[in-house]
């Protein structure tokens, strides 16, 4: 037995006084050892608060999370066969992926979601699609998840109604529905209105579900995107469990007693590679909530309780050597399972580059039945409480996302920090920063960075004829209109209108504190009706007259469509849209010393005296596709290498980008695509600027793009393609070459 200085002199002498401290991304020095000295608090027992080790006091001894797996793709008849499928093959629950048309409240027949329909979910229109998507699987009998957050209102009408026309009330039905805005504003990018009649939403869910849905999870508040769009572990919990109290919040100021909605918040958040970081982080999470859930006066434990659903890594899986991923996911359930999640979404070895096929979700998914299964992990309640190192992280974790959170409410709460833009600009930072240390080599990712193969073998991934599903959802959506009373739907798409404007639903009538007071961020294409605050008592049930959700399920009944019941509150609330602002320095100042970097940065010279002015770029996003992590990366680092980079906005038609090239007179065009429009929107780009006479615009593709694509791709005229994986400073490097410049070779 030695004393931790006996330690430190023999550890120092084996690595010859090397120090070895881990400075991780958050801002933590990980020790190499812990003992009993660095554990301050005792973690109680699990089922107790503050829930530290689990909310439940049998946890997975007593009932194995849910094996959740999210899936959705293509027409309501094959993701119901998909579901059904997997379901007979040991998957617990059901999360439905919606396709990016339906998250922004277009029909299937709009003219501005061509190249989305059906791709990366699947494609609702009406009640009809809903029915059909739930054949056959009994809505009194299977919790259901939604990610949905724009189209909120008209998809979990549809669900209800779906529900009543199987037989199910509406009280028996089980589930999660997403409608997390304030994330979706930071980093998803799937919202619809403004952001103050977003709120409004929010509370009329609350009070719909409180009152008639007792077993419905209302919001799922998810730090998952903030995670996959590069925040660390610290800023994720800290904005997830701000996000959650700037909700609760709301509610309470529309008149609801906090303890008859919060008992059915629940949370979602990313499991990365950080093993024993995501272990501990799910721990804080749930000492934060109740923390935070205590300050705002919750009586009930039950509302105290932070139960969640995690995802492991979209991001943290890569294009190359695809198989490393199934190792990857394994370590990240296990992370999730220890840090004791209630449910689970095991993604799968084709992440990278499309949607599951039956193949890869049977690997994913058997992924989880084998540690539930076969490793008799689940028989001890949170094995790893009392680790000096866990028990430490998660008191550190706990302390620093505090720290934040306290700023965060100290500015006024979460809808403000969203609407100012710091949360954002602070987690695009740390995507920056990762980036340039993944292009760097410093953080190792196998098979990419380290350890690449000569060759890569192709493996099969999944293809949904956008043209075929949406061909067939117009001709639903006509047979839908032609047998409709068409009268009973214009009336109830007005009344919804009526409640719109009327701002003040009654569950939203009472104000506190200015809460209603949020600022509106970016160019909203219309001013909102502000409700007026209305003393009152808290209400013990709300009066549903003019809740929006009550009058879509009506409107629904008569068989309106999404983008009518979308419409009808569009009238009122407008059309919110953002440009983004990538964030300057961070990925240069990472690369100041760096070689490759700077004949880089020599090349952007010579060509700006060729030119007489710098090179003109243009980060371009087309389609109903919100990811904006690689395209603000992309902006941002180009910017740092001497590009002059102009960012589009989101959701451009391939016309509305062309036009924009036009006008800024750019050399070359980057379009981003992760949601797989890419096969129908930039050849149409690229059309549109030979028709223009500017077929001499370079045009480039990055993101999520099967290499089976790439010959497509070429034939239409893209000129680099740039999957996950790819090293900014070389894209850069190709770019110059396409601008004729005589780049030399790497490692020349
Ligand atoms: C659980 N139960 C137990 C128990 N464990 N009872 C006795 N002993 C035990 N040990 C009970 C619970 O109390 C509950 O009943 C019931 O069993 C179900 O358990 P649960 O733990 O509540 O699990 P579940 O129903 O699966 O709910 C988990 C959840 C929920 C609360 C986190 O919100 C959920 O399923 N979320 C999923 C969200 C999701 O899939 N999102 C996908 C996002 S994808 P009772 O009566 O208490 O309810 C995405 C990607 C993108 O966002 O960007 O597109
Ligand atoms: N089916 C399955 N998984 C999906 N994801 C997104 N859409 C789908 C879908 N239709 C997963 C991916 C992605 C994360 C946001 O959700 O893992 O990274």
């Amino acid at each position: 037995m030695g004393t931790i200085k006996d330690w430190e002199a023999l550890a120092a002498k084996e690595v010859k006084g090397k120090d070895l401290t881990w400075h991780t991304p958050e801002g933590i020095a990980v020790k190499p050892l812990y003992t009993a000295d660095d554990v301050a608090t005792d973690p109680g027992l699990p089922g107790f608060a503050p829930f530290t080790r689990g909310v439940r006091a049998s946890m997975y001894a007593g009932r194995p999370w849910t094996i959740r797996q999210y899936a959705g793709f293509s027409t309501a008849e094959e993701s119901n066969a998909f579901y059904r499928r997997n379901l007979a093959a040991g998957q617990k629950g059901l999360s439905v992926a919606f396709d990016l048309a339906t998250h922004r409240g277009y029909d299937s027949d709009h003219p501005r979601v061509v190249g989305d329909v059906g791709k990366a979910g699947v494609a609702i229109d009406s009640v009809e699609d809903m029915k059909i998507l739930f054949d056959g699987i009994p809505l009194d009998q299977m919790s259901v998840s939604m990610t949905m957050n724009g189209a909120v209102i008209p998809i979990l009408a549809f669900f209800i109604v779906a529900g009543e026309e199987q037989g199910v009330p509406t009280e028996k039905l089980d589930g999660t529905i997403q409608n997390d805005i304030l994330k979706e504003f930071m980093v998803r990018n799937t919202y619809i209105y403004p952001p103050e009649p977003s709120m409004r939403i929010i509370s009329d869910i609350f009070a719909f579900t409180s009152a008639r849905m007792p077993k419905f999870n209302s919001i799922s508040i998810s730090g998952y995107h903030m995670q996959e769009a590069g925040a660390t572990q610290v800023q994720e919990l800290a904005f997830t469990i701000a996000d959650g109290m700037e909700y609760v919040k709301y509610g309470v100021a529309s008149g609801l007693d906090i303890d008859r909605f919060a008992g059915r918040l629940s949370f979602f958040f990313a499991i990365g590679m950080n093993f024993f970081m995501e272990v501990a982080k799910l721990r804080a999470a749930r000492v934060l909530w109740h923390r935070a859930m205590t300050q705002l006066g919750a009586k009930d434990e039950r509302s105290k309780m932070l139960r969640t659903h995690c995802q492991t890594s979209g991001v943290s899986l890569q294009e190359q050597d695809p198989y490393n991923n199934v190792i990857r996911t394994t370590i990240e359930a296990m992370a999730a399972m220890l840090g004791g999640t209630q449910s689970l979404h095991t993604n799968a070895l084709d992440e990278a580059i499309a949607l599951p096929t039956d193949f890869s979700a049977r690997i994913a998914r058997n992924t989880q039945i084998v540690i539930q299964e076969e490793t008799g992990m689940c028989n001890v309640v949170d094995p790893l409480g009392g680790s000096y190192y866990i028990e430490a992280l998660t008191q550190q974790l706990v302390d620093q996302a505090w720290a934040i959170i306290e700023r965060v409410e100290a500015e006024g709460g979460m809808a403000k920090a969203v609407a100012a833009g710091w949360p954002k600009a602070m987690i695009e930072e740390a995507a920056a920063a990762r980036q340039a240390r993944v292009d760097k080599g410093e953080d190792v990712i196998v098979g990419v960075n380290k350890y690449r193969l000569a060759t890569e073998d192709r493996i099969e991934t999944l293809e949904v004829d956008n043209h075929a599903v949406r061909a067939g959802q117009i001709a639903r959506i006509n047979a839908v209109r032609a047998s409709r009373d068409e009268a009973a739907v214009q009336a109830a798409l007005r009344a919804l209108t009526e409640a719109a404007r009327a701002g003040a639903s009654t569950s939203s009538a009472r104000t506190e504190g200015g809460k209603q007071d949020f600022p509106s961020a970016g160019n909203t294409e219309q001013n909102t009706v502000r409700p007026e605050p209305v003393e009152g008592p808290v209400q013990s049930t709300p009066d549903l007259t003019h809740n929006l959700l009550a009058l879509a399920v009506e409107a629904a009944r008569h068989r309106a469509t999404l983008g009518e019941i979308s419409d009808a509150m569009e009238a009122v609330f407008g059309r919110h849209g953002t440009r983004p602002t990538p964030v300057k320095g961070v990925y240069g100042a990472a690369y100041a010393a760096d070689k490759r970097y700077a004949q880089v940065i020599e090349g952007v010279e010579a060509v700006t005296r060729r030119l007489g002015r710098k090179p003109r770029l243009l980060v371009a996003k087309m389609g109903q596709d919100g990811h904006d992590r690689g395209a603000n990366v992309i902006a941002s680092a180009f910017g740092d290498m001497g590009f002059d980079v102009t960012s589009g906005p989101l959701f451009q038609t391939p016309e509305e980008t062309c036009v924009l090239a036009l006008a800024t007179d750019v050399d070359a065009i980057g379009a981003s695509s992760l949601a797989a429009g890419h096969k129908t929107l930039i050849p149409e780009l690229i059309a549109r600027l030979r028709e223009a006479g500017r077929g001499d615009i370079k045009v480039v593709a990055g993101g999520v793009i099967p290499p089976q694509d790439y010959d497509f791709l070429r034939e239409a005229g893209v000129q680099g393609i740039y999957g996950p994986g790819s090293n900014v400073v070389e894209c850069a490097a190709d770019m110059l070459r396409l601008l004729g410049h005589n780049m030399p070779p790497l490692d020349a």
